[in-house]
């Protein structure tokens, strides 16, 4: 089942210089491909089209805060199940839960500041796709 993902490295990831580690796990999963990649800054606006179903909780002004704080790198990853394959290679949102291994796991300890987002559905990976990378076939 050949699929896509909307993959972000978040602003603490680049700022720590971890693009190429996080990147590199992607990579090296036999038969995925990174099809798009693009460093940019985010606004209001499209975050709230990204995590519109966290609009009004206690957590969404302070991540909204840390998500346009710096540059993320945005992807588009194919490959096989790469929906479910990038969640397990992320590890849970609490990264003091995530398993060693995993890119949470091994690199993070807050929940905000958890490195990676990756879409979790193929129905969150279409409306994902549609808002990051408009042009794509
Ligand atoms: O798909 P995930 O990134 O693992 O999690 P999500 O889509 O449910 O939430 C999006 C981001 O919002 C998550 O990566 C970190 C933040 N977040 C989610 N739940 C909490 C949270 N931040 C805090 N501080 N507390 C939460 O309960």
């Amino acid at each position: 089942m050949t699929q896509r993902s909307l993959v972000l490295l978040k602003p603490d990831a680049v700022r720590r210089g971890l693009v190429g580690e996080i990147v590199g796990r992607i990579e090296r999963k036999a038969d995925w491909r990174i099809t798009a990649l693009e460093l940019r800054t985010l606004d209001r606006e499209t975050l709230e089209q990204h995590y519109a179903e966290h609009v009004g909780k206690v957590f969404y002004e302070p991540l909204v805060t840390f998500m346009s704080s710096g540059p993320v790198v945005a992807l588009v990853v194919e490959g096989e199940r790469v929906i479910e394959g990038i969640r397990v290679l992320a590890g849970p949102t609490d990264p003091i839960t995530a398993a060693p291994g995993s890119i949470r796991g091994d690199l993070g300890t807050i929940t905000r500041e958890n490195l990676i987002h990756a879409s979790d559905s193929e129905e969150s990976a279409n409306r994902e796709l549609k808002i990051f990378f408009p042009n794509l076939a």
